[in-house]
C-alpha cells in the first residue's frame, strides 16, 4: 500500500545518504636501493607528513616491508600513487608505491 510505498523511498533515501566510497590505502613498499633520504622527502612533500613521522613511517618500511601512507578516495589514491612512482622514476630510484582496497 502507499504507505509501505513511502517507508521504502525514505529507507532508501536514508541509504544514500549515509553511503560512503571506497576508500583505498596507499602503500609504500621496501626495495634495497632508494635511499632513505629520498624515502623521507617524498613522505613529507606527498603525504604531508612532518620530519619526524615521515622517518618513523620510512623505518616502518625498511623493516616490515611496507606501511600504509594513507586512506584515501580513489581518484585521490590514484593521483599519489601516480606522483610518487614519476618522482621516484625522475630522479632514477627504484621506489614502489602502491594502492589497495582499505
Ligand atoms: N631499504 C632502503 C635502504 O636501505 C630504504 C627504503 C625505505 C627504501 C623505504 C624504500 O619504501 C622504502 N636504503
Amino acid at each position: 500500500n502507499a504507505i509501505s510505498i513511502e517507508r521504502e523511498k525514505q529507507k532508501e533515501a536514508e541509504r544514500k545518504k549515509t553511503q560512503q566510497p571506497p576508500m583505498y590505502k596507499v602503500l609504500l613498499n621496501n626495495d634495497d636501493y632508494t635511499p632513505m633520504d629520498f624515502v623521507v622527502d617524498v613522505l613529507m612533500r606527498f603525504f604531508n607528513m612532518d620530519t619526524e613521522k615521515a622517518n618513523q613511517l620510512m623505518l616502518t618500511v625498511h623493516y616490515q616491508g611496507k606501511a600504509v601512507c594513507g586512506i584515501f578516495t580513489a581518484e585521490i589514491a590514484e593521483t599519489k600513487v601516480m606522483q610518487v612512482n614519476q618522482y621516484a622514476r625522475k630522479h632514477q630510484h627504484p621506489l614502489m608505491c602502491t594502492m589497495e582496497q582499505a
